[in-house]
C-alpha cells in the first residue's frame, strides 16, 4: 500500500504540536490528542496557544488542508507518538503519570504492526520498564508484534521547526527492527542524520545533552564566584581560555532557566544518587545564582531597604517570551522580601507580570539599581543618557556582560559585573 500511515500524537505543547504539524505538512493523517480541551478546540479552528515563530502559519495550513484533527482521545491509529510533559516533583524525581496516562490511553487502539514511540524526556529505563509493562495489557506480544522506540527531541525553543528539519536525531529501540521503522519514519522531514541504538541509550543521550551544558554553566558560575572573591573579570578569563583549540567555557549568568536543562539532570540523579556527584553539585551550583545576584545586590548598596530596583529582562534566556523556570524570577521572589523595596520589571517580551513597567523611562525612574538579567537584543539600543538622568543613583549590575563598561563608566555610571570583582565596591 503507497497509503501514508495515519499517526496520533499523544500531547500538543512545545514538541507535540510542531511535530504534529510538521508530520502533516508532510502528507500524514494527523489526530493530535489532548487533556486541555481548550488547546483541542483551539487546534480544530487553525489555531494555537503557544508561541513560536511560523508554528501558527503552519498550523493554519494542515489544519485547514485537514491533514491534522484534534480531539481528548487517541483513536485508532498506525503510530503513536507519546509526547506528554514529564515534570519534575518537589523531591526532584520526574513526575511519569503523564506517560503513564498516555500509553494507558492507547492500549484499546494498538494492532499488530503499529509503531509506538516515546518523545517525552525521561528517566534512563522509561520505555522498558514503565511503557512496554503498559503495552503488553492490550493482549499483544510487544517485541514481536509491535515497533517501540524512544526518540527525544532536540529543538531549542525559538527555532524549533528549522531544528526539526535539520538537527541530527537518535532513535532507540526496543530492537533493532524498531528502531530501523522508526528511523524511516523521521526521514520523512528530518533532513539531518538519525543514528540509531537502544531504547535506555537514547533516553541517557537525551538527559546527557543538557546535563553537559548544565554543568559547565556551572563550572562558569563557579569561576565567576572565585573570580569576584579575587578581583578578577571572569569574562576575560573565559574569552582567552576559549582559544585554546580545545576549551569551551561556557558563560555565567543569574542561574539556569527553562524546562530542560534545569530538569533533565535529575533524571540521572534520581537514578544513581550515589554516582551522579558532579552532576548534583552542577544543579545545586546553578541554583544558588539568584541568592548569590541577590547577595551582590545588597553588597552594591549597602541596604536593600526602601530602595527601588528595577530589572530589565527577565525571561529565561534572550529574545523569548519563555518565563519557566526563569532564574530571574526567583531573584524577584528575594528582592520583594526586603522591607519597603519597590521593585519595576521592563521586559518588552513579557506582557503580564506583577511588576512589569510599559516603558523604560517608567522602569527606571528613581532607581537605584538597575539589573541587567537577560540581554534581550533590544537592551541594545536603550538611552543611558535618559537612564541615567531618570535614576537616583545611576547604579548598573549586568549579569550577562552585555553592556559596554568603557562606555557606561563615561557616562557616569557606577558598572558592576557578575563575574568581576570591583576592588572599589562594598
Ligand atoms: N545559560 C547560561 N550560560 C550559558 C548558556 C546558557 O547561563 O553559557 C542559561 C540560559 O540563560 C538559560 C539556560 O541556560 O537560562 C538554558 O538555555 P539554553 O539555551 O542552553 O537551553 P534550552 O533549555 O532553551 O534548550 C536546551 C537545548 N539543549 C542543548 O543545547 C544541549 C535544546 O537543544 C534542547 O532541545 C532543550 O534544552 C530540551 O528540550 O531539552
Amino acid at each position: 500500500m503507497g497509503l501514508k500511515k495515519k499517526i496520533c500524537v499523544l500531547g500538543l505543547g512545545y514538541i507535540g504540536m510542531p511535530t504534529a504539524a510538521m508530520f502533516a505538512s508532510n502528507g500524514y493523517d494527523i489526530i493530535g490528542v489532548d487533556v486541555n480541551e481548550a488547546v483541542v478546540s483551539a487546534l480544530n479552528k487553525g489555531e494555537i496557544i503557544i508561541e513560536e515563530p511560523y508554528l501558527d502559519v503552519m498550523v493554519r495550513e494542515v489544519v485547514a488542508s485537514g491533514k491534522l484533527k484534534a480531539a481528548t482521545q487517541p483513536e485508532l491509529s498506525d503510530v503513536y507518538i507519546i509526547a506528554v510533559p514529564t515534570p519534575i516533583k518537589k523531591d526532584k524525581t520526574a513526575d511519569m503519570s503523564y506517560v503513564e496516562a498516555a500509553a494507558s490511553s492507547i492500549i484499546g487502539c494498538i494492532k499488530k504492526g503499529d509503531i509506538i514511540i516515546l518523545e517525552s524526556t525521561s528517566p534512563p529505563g522509561t520505555v522498558e520498564h514503565l511503557v512496554m509493562p503498559i503495552l503488553e495489557q492490550s493482549g499483544l506480544d510487544v517485541y514481536q508484534d509491535l515497533y517501540v522506540a524512544h526518540s527525544p527531541e532536540r529543538v531549542i525553543p525559538g527555532k524549533i521547526l528549522f531544528e526539526l528539519v535539520e538537527n541530527n536525531r537518535i532513535v532507540g529501540g526496543i530492537n533493532h527492527a524498531s528502531a530501523i521503522k522508526v528511523k524511516h519514519l523521521y526521514q520523512s522531514f528530518v533532513k539531518g542524520d538519525i543514528y540509531i541504538t537502544d531504547a535506555t541509550t537514547a533516553e541517557m543521550c537525551k538527559l546527557m545533552e543538557n546535563t553537559f551544558r548544565d554543568v559547565n554553566i556551572a563550572l562558569a558560575n563557579e569561576l565567576a564566584k572565585i573570580c569576584e572573591a579575587m578581583g578578577i573579570n571572569a569574562w576575560d578569563v573565559i574569552r582567552y581560555s576559549n582559544k585554546h583549540p580545545r576549551v569551551n567555557l561556557h558563560q555565567p549568568g543569574p542561574g539556569v532557566g527553562g524546562h530542560c536543562l534545569a530538569v533533565d539532570p535529575w533524571f540521572i540523579v534520581e537514578k544513581h544518587p550515589a554516582l551522579a556527584n558532579i552532576i548534583k553539585l552542577a544543579r545545586e551550583t546553578n541554583d544558588s545564582m539568584p541568592e548569590y545576584v541577590f547577595a551582590r545586590c545588597r553588597a552594591l548598596l549597602g541596604s536593600l531597604k526602601n530602595k527601588i530596583i528595577t530589572v530589565f529582562g527577565i525571561t529565561y534566556k534572550p529574545d523569548i517570551d519563555d518565563l519557566r523556570e526563569s532564574p530571574l524570577l526567583e531573584l524577584i521572589e528575594l528582592l520583594e522580601e526586603v522591607s519597603g523595596i519597590k521593585l519595576r520589571v521592563y521586559d518588552p517580551f513579557v506582557t503580564k507580570h506583577q511588576y512589569l513597567c510599559e516603558t523604560i523611562e517608567e522602569a527606571v525612574k528613581d532607581s537605584d539599581l538597575l539589573i541587567l538579567g537577560v540581554n534581550h537584543k533590544q537592551f541594545d539600543s536603550v538611552d543611558f543618557d535618559d537612564i541615567y538622568r531618570l535614576m537616583r543613583q545611576p547604579n548598573i549590575l549586568d549579569t550577562r556582560n552585555y553592556w559596554d563598561e568603557l562606555l557606561l563608566s563615561k557616562k557616569g555610571f557606577k558598572y558592576y559585573l557578575l563575574g568581576k570583582g570591583a576592588i572599589t565596591e562594598e
